[in-house]
Order: C-alpha cells, then structure tokens, then sequence
C-alpha cells in the first residue's frame, strides 16, 4: 500500500516523538514508523536524568502532567573518590538550574499517549527496510507491517531510529567523517524494589571501579557498576552485585539498604560521532546521529536538543519556503553535541578505574576530584555541563 506524508519519521523513542509533537502543533503532517510494539518501547528500561531544557520542553508540548507530579528534583549531586565525597549545589552555581529523575520509559509513555491524542498516526511494528530519493523532493520510505509490503512518500525523512537504524547508513559514505572511542568496560545496571540510599545522585571512583547510585521513584533504586567488557550477566549474582555497590559507594556512617532486584542488564559504553547529520532531504537526529557514554545523562537530553533545531528549522522551510536553518542544521546541533562528548568523556575518565589504583594516572585522576572540592570555577565547570548549558 502507497501512504504519503509531510515528514516521514522513523524512530517512537524520545527523538521521533517530540519531533512529532512539535510539527503537528504548526499543523505540518507527519507519521511514525516504529519497528517495535508499543509495549515494547514503552517498557525499555534505559536513562533517567532530564536536564532542565528537557523538562521545559515536555511541559511546552503539554506532555507532562505526570512528570510534574511523579519527577524528583535535583539540586546537587554527590561526587565520591575512594569515600571521601564532595557535593557539588546546582543551585548555587547555575543560578537555580537542575536536573529531574523521571524515567525514559514513562518519558516515551507519556509522549506516546499524548501523540495518539492529538491525532498523530504512530505505526507500530512497522519495519522500515529502505529509504530512497533522499536527493530528490519527495523521498520514500519502504517498510513493512503484518507482513505487508507499505511506501510512504514524503517531503522529508527525520532518521531517529538510534544507533542501529536504517538511516546514518542511507547516508552517502563520503558525506560525513566517523569518530569512534570504545571503553575498556561497561555497565551493569539494576533496577531494585527498595527505597533510595541517598536523595541525591552518586557518582563514585573506588579502587575496586565506578558506582553510580541513582534513583527512579521513592520506592525503586537505580545503581549502575562498572565491570569488564567480557563479563556476562550470569556472572553478577545479585549477592555479588550488592556486596560491590556497598563497597564502591560506601562512606562513613552511610549504609546502602538493599532490595529484590527486578532489572538487570550490562551495557557497553562507547563515544560515537558523524561531522555531518543531513544529505539531501535526509536529516538524523539522536543516538542515529551520536552516542555518547552514559556518565553524563546527556544521550536523551543531546536527541530533545537536536529535536529543537530541526523542528524549528522545518517549520520555518514550510512557512516561509526558506531552507537557511535546514542548511544550518548539522552545525547547530553538532556545538552542544561535541560539548557533551566531552563532559561525558570527562566524567568517564575520572570515575572508572582505568589504571592500578595509586599509579601516576591514577593519582592525575585523585587530584582532579580534589580539585572540584578547591577550586569553585572547577565545581562550577561541573555543575553548567551537567544541568545542561541553556544555549549552545
Ligand atoms: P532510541 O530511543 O533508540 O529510539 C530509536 C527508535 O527507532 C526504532 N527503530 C526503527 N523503527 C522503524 N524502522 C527501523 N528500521 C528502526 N530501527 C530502529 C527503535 O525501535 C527505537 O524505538 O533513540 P533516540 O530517540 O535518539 O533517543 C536516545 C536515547 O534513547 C538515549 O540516548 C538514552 O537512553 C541514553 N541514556 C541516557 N540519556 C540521558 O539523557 N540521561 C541518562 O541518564 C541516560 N542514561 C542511557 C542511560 C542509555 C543507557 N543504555 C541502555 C544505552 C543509561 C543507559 C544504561
Ligand atoms: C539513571 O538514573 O539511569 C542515570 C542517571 C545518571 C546517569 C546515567 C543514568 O549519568
């Protein structure tokens, strides 16, 4: 079957999703393709942080009535070498910005049931295979759904179908420049029914690896360890997991209470970058276009971020016939997106263990914590990155 469409979108994660939201509000049509079921994307477990821009979009799109309600607030966070810590105010050195712990997964609930509300036509288990006539003024889209054969034409094709989709590798070869780093480890994740050890975020170097105690409700706790690339999830008893948590995140006079855990799963962690996000009639948006490791909080927040700009630039193609901000697309975003690799990077570096713990580098990596705890330019440095710059 022949479908036809402004702005083609492939991809219901964060991306796909407030792009939709945003066009439909100019009154500019567009449909979803998304491989998976709705249920499926909805229950992926996956970030957590929303910087302030995020949270401030959501509630512009009118998307955010339980986010107001159920988000969790942030205004510092907890930076621990070896369990001496140093809290790091938001609030004081952003002048009041802060970060809010909401779920990705009730993030994309959310945006989902207000898409669907307002009209918007989300395919699900809709599998696109093709994009064609990206050079061209009216592209098609080839997916498949029940087994059927479908085309979608359209004006424009927004590729935020992640880091494996279809659409970076639509993209002439010669038309970008790629930059990888991969890290010598990953992350085991969980999920626990017990209350939060601490109201605030912790992010811990120890001489045993990296900790992350985070949070998703007043009842459900998210930790992250860092472990070997190899390691397989068999190898992580939850006795195992717990016992290391309690170690790597431990201070004095603070205990981590602990509970049955009910979501476990290991991610590697890896940089990813493209010079160039468009071609054509073609534009990428989100992890398709980048991926950044997750020590930041930035993925979720860099595809909102993208979102802005192209939605912005369509808009004004459609009402004044002018393609100035398409053309200027790519650089828009790729000045927050850089930024974020390397806030992302540097938190990486200084809280893994990447070498034997009182080596040269390891006591470089000491005293760059102490230097947030001396230097206020340094916490302040810190503090900007990981709320979000406003504007980039
Ligand atoms: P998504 O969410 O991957 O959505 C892409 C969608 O495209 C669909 N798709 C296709 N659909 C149709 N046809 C095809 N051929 C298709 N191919 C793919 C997929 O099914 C999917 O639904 O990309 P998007 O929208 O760019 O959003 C990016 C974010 O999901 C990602 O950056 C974050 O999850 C990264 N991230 C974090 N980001 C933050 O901002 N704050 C955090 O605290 C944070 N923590 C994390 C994270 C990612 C993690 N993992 C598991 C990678 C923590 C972890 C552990
Ligand atoms: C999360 O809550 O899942 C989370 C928080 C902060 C990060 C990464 C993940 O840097």
């Amino acid at each position: 079957m022949h479908h036809h469409t402004r702005i083609g979108i492939i991809g219901a994660g964060p991306a796909g999703l407030t792009l939709a939201l945003l066009l439909q509000r100019s009154g500019i049509p567009c449909v979803i393709l998304e491989n998976r079921s709705r249920d499926y994307v909805e229950n992926r477990v996956r970030a957590g942080l929303l910087e302030q821009n995020t949270v401030d979009l959501l509630r512009d799109l009118g998307a955010a009535d339980r986010l107001n309600v159920e988000g969790l607030e942030h205004h510092g966070v907890i930076l621990s070498f070896n369990g001496q810590r140093i809290r790091v105010p938001f609030d004081e050195l952003t002048g009041g910005r802060g970060i809010t712990i909401y779920g990705q997964q009730e993030v994309v609930k959310d945006l989902i049931a207000t898409a669907l509300y307002r009209g918007i036509d989300i395919l699900f288990e809709a599998d696109a295979t093709l994009i064609e006539g990206i050079e061209s003024e009216q592209p098609t889209i080839h997916f498949t759904q029940n087994g059927l054969v479908h085309t979608l034409s359209c004006d424009f094709v927004a590729g935020c179908d992640g880091f494996h989709g279809l659409s970076r590798k639509t993209m002439p070869p010669d038309s970008y420049r790629e930059f990888r780093h991969e890290y010598p480890f990953s992350w085991l994740g969980i999920l626990a029914n017990v209350a939060p050890s601490s109201d605030e975020l912790i992010y811990a170097y120890h001489e045993r690896g990296f900790a992350l105690h985070s949070l998703r409700s007043p009842s459900v706790s998210r930790l992250y360890i860092q472990v070997d690339n190899e390691d397989k999830i068999e190898d992580w008893s939850d006795e195992r997991i717990w016992e290391e948590l309690s170690i790597r995140l431990g201070a004095e006079g603070w205990a981590l209470e602990r509970g049955p855990i009910f979501e476990k799963s290991i991610t590697p962690m890896r940089s990813f970058m493209i010079d160039n996000m468009q071609y054509g009639r073609l534009f990428l948006a989100g992890d398709a276009a980048h991926i950044v490791p997750p020590t930041g909080g930035k993925g979720l927040n860099l595809a909102v971020a993208d979102i802005r700009w192209l939605a912005e630039a369509l808009i004004h193609f459609f009402e004044t016939g002018q393609t100035d901000l398409l053309e200027q697309y790519s650089s828009n975003c790729l000045r927050r997106i850089w930024r974020a690799q390397d806030f992302s990077n540097f938190m990486t570096y200084l809280f893994h263990k990447q070498a034997e713990h009182g080596s040269f580098e390891n006591l470089l990596q000491k005293a760059k914590f102490d230097y947030i705890g001396i230097s206020k330019a340094q916490a302040t440095t810190i503090a900007e990155n990981y709320v979000g710059l406003k504007d980039v």
